[in-house]
């Protein structure tokens, strides 16, 4: 056996990243399935390094040196819990197998359990950067037990995406941390493509611009605070010409956003965890409603009335601004709430993750990678006890000193029929953090009155209740 490790499942995640194990002096083991994809990898980049070409799960497990790594990269369910079972039952006490691919941590949680019982280490891997990180340096999100990171660390390091110097993979913590946290990451992608799509909007409603003028706006932005991979690729779409048209290709792509289920997910882990990630839920209901074909064909059919409408900015350099402030704000919002998500589920799962560590390996190789993680790294390193990403004085200061910005913005747009639900909802969201009192008294005390739920009091400690269909005088509860 010579393989220092295997991968099985090689569609395109798996192709890529046994490619950039190959290229980095790794020998691999391959396995599909179908052999045919297995063909095709050593046809077309069997010059990338050291392949070994297996058809059954026997073969590719005798090739594989041992502590055995194995890397399955199949479709996320049920396929990836078949091909665990395959094998588990031909590896041995102390092999590894690391799923990288999209699974819900709660799963990780049940396999991790189940393969610690017979012996074998079980690995559930965040990977993020989509095929081009694959190949060439994706971010890493190991989770599962720590010893296996002793062997397996060096390995996935060696390929992941390096920001001065470190590379963008750690290990996160037990069982499901890693695709918790992998999960976390998309939601907050999905609260950014909705701010940075908001923003979009404004120039082309409120200001009028074209495409191409809104991606030269765009690419100046990712010269300053905002530069990011998002920020980027976002003025390259917008630069895209249709080739059959000759329009920008934005123009003629059907305005329905699709999700795969990470960004309902991380909402989902929210809601039990009672977590307000507003952001990243406007995000996945934004997406659902452009989605909602039936209901806004039959709105515009019907001409559902705006109102009186307000007038337009006239100041486009000010109002260029009042977005980009806006956008920045919002971004600062969504990321806070994402890492009190993490919080959350570190405390519920008695995880440990360390803020910092997830700021550092998101600056490289995933999605959401931006000057901006630094920002969150440093906020960390500072005070690893923040309570909220908004009180580190670095966004503090961003954020107040945009907050007029953000407010003309969320105003305006309401005026002229423009929804900017990320915007919005996080610009309430941080007035409700502000906010001395909240009317949360009167749903407390609407609770007490139809369910003798009881409240607490501003002025003395315990639990209360007034006898509401009786005398209405307090009791103690
Ligand atoms: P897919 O998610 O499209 O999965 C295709 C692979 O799964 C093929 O190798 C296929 O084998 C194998 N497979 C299936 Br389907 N059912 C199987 C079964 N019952 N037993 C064994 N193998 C089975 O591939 P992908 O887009 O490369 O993604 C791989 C993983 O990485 C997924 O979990 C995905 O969520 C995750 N991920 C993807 C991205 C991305 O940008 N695409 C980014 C980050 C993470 P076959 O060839 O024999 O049909």
């Amino acid at each position: 056996a010579r393989a220092q490790i295997g991968v099985t499942g090689l569609a395109v995640m798996g192709s890529n990243i046994a490619r950039n194990f190959a290229r980095h002096g790794h020998t691999v083991a391959l396995h599909n399935r179908s052999v045919a994809k297995t063909d095709a990898l050593i046809a077309e980049h069997g010059g990338d390094g050291d392949f070994v070409r297996t058809e059954t799960v026997e073969e590719f497990v005798a090739a594989l040196q041992k502590p055995r790594r194995v890397l399955i990269m199949v479709k996320a369910g049920e396929a990836t819990d078949a091909v665990i079972e395959e094998l588990a039952a031909a590896m041995e006490t102390g092999d590894i197998i690391i799923d990288g691919g999209n699974a819900l941590y709660t799963d990780t949680i049940r396999r991790e359990a189940s393969l610690r019982e017979r012996g074998l280490h079980f690995v559930g891997a965040g990977i993020s950067g989509g095929e081009e990180g694959a190949l060439n340096g994706p971010s890493i999100m190991p989770g599962g037990p720590k010893e296996s990171y002793e062997s397996l660390g060096p390995l996935l390091e060696s390929v992941a995406a390096v920001v001065d110097g470190t590379p963008c993979c750690t290990h996160i913590g037990p069982d499901g941390a890693g695709h918790f946290v992998k999960m976390v990451h998309n939601g907050i992608e999905y609260a950014d493509m909705q701010l940075i799509g908001e923003a979009y909007n404004l120039f082309r409603d409120a200001l009028g611009l074209d495409a191409g003028q809104v991606a030269d706006v765009f690419t100046e932005w990712n010269a300053g605070t905002l530069e990011s991979y998002l920020i980027e690729i976002t003025a390259e779409v917008l630069r895209q010409k249709d080739a059959k048209t000759g329009q920008p290709l934005v123009d003629v792509i059907v305005d329905a956003a699709e999700q795969k289920g990470t960004g309902r997910w991380t909402v989902k882990s929210a809601l039990d965890l009672g977590v307000p990630v507003t952001g990243i839920a406007e995000a996945v209901f934004a997406r659902a409603l452009s989605g909602s074909r039936t209901q806004r064909a039959a709105a515009q059919a019907q001409g559902l009335a705006a109102g009186t409408l307000g007038d337009k900015p006239t100041d486009v350099a000010q109002f260029t601004e009042d977005i980009r402030a806006a956008l920045y704000a919002s971004k600062i919002v969504a990321y806070a709430q994402g890492f009190d998500q993490i919080a959350a589920g570190s405390a519920e799962y008695n995880w440990d993750l360390k803020p910092a560590d997830l700021a550092t390996i998101w600056r490289g190789g995933c999605i959401i990678r931006a000057q901006f993680l630094n920002r969150i790294k440093e906020a960390y390193d500072a005070d690893a006890t923040l309570p909220s990403l908004i009180l580190a004085p670095y966004f503090r200061e961003a954020i107040e000193t945009g907050i007029d910005s953000w407010r003309r913005v969320v105003a305006t747009a309401t005026m002229l029929g423009i929804p900017v639900p990320g915007f919005a909802s996080s610009l309430s969201y941080y007035d409700g953090l502000r906010a001395e009192r909240l009317p949360a008294a009167l749903t407390q005390g609407q609770r007490d009155f139809f369910g003798a739920h009881t409240y607490e009091r501003t002025d003395r400690p315990g639990k209360f209740h007034t006898l509401w269909s009786g005398d209405r005088s307090e009791v103690e509860a």
